[in-house]
């Protein structure tokens, strides 16, 4: 019998301590990526990131594809998650990733093919190995949080305030790719909307996907992609301090989107 796959849509979570450092689009840098663990105070122990003050770390998504070290990324974060307290809200490629995994057919562009020939050069056992812990880590995530009393939302692409404790495959599309106007650009791809610009709820929204020059705050929302694999910056939010830790990347991907890149 098949084994039944469940995906988890939302969770709302307290924590005594809500201390958290979300990091926003990594893509595989992973040099850029351990540079603002450091920075955040972090300290290796046991093979382990691990803050004094008990912080916790969080990813808006988008862990791999496109840089030159996405398993060394998504082994960095399998481990955060299962053994050091971490979250990994689901971004598109860890979505994409995710279905690969399951046998669906996905295109393999996107910087999705990076990932697979660094996967494709291990021996079978450790691939083997690989898709299984990566769909446990994935199944244990979802696509939104909500922390501290809900004033904090973590989300990859968008999430309206009325989206906020409901789920609905629209509520997904939004989740992973941010609110869209119907329309496709030159390119073929779907034109995005800026949501933010009318969002109107209490909780801080920390997203990411979408590449700007620099985290604005826009109506209680906060978009920590600054592009670090097109040579931007990798940006951490530190909660609730809202200060922001900043590495810069190097150009590992040429960027075609429709963002702005940070000079
Ligand atoms: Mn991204």
């Amino acid at each position: 019998m098949k084994k039944e796959r469940r995906e988890r849509n939302f969770r709302i979570l307290e924590f005594r301590e809500n201390k958290y450092d979300i990091i926003g689009d990594i893509h595989g840098c992973y040099e850029e990526l351990i540079l603002l663990i450091e920075q955040l105070g972090y300290e290796k122990k046991d093979g382990l990131y691990v803050h004094p003050e008990g912080r916790r770390l969080i990813s808006v998504g988008d862990v791999a594809d496109k840089g030159p070290r996405n398993l060394d990324c998504l082994h960095f974060w399998m481990d955060q998650v299962t053994y050091n307290g971490a979250f990994w809200v689901h971004g598109n490629h860890c979505n994409k990733l995710y279905r690969y995994f399951l046998g669906n057919h996905v295109r393999i562009s996107h910087g999705l093919e990076k990932t697979l020939c660094e996967l494709d050069a291990l021996p079978k056992e450790e691939r083997q190995a690989f898709r299984r812990r990566y769909m446990q880590c994935y199944e244990s995530q979802c696509y939104y949080l909500l922390l501290d009393k809900k004033r904090l939302a973590i989300v990859h692409g968008g999430l309206q305030e009325e989206s906020m404790g409901n789920f609905s495959g629209r509520i997904r599309a939004v989740c992973l790719y941010g609110e869209t106007t119907g329309e496709t650009d030159e390119n073929g791809r779907p034109q995005r909307r800026d949501w933010a610009a009318s969002y109107h709820g209490k909780a801080l929204v920390v997203y990411g996907h979408t590449v700007t020059a620099a985290p604005i705050l826009v109506n209680h929302t906060v978009d920590i992609d600054q592009g670090c694999v097109y040579g931007g910056y990798l940006t951490a939010l530190r909660y609730p301090e809202m200060e922001f830790v900043q590495v810069r990347g190097k150009p590992y991907a040429e960027y075609h989107g429709d963002g702005v890149l940070p000079k």
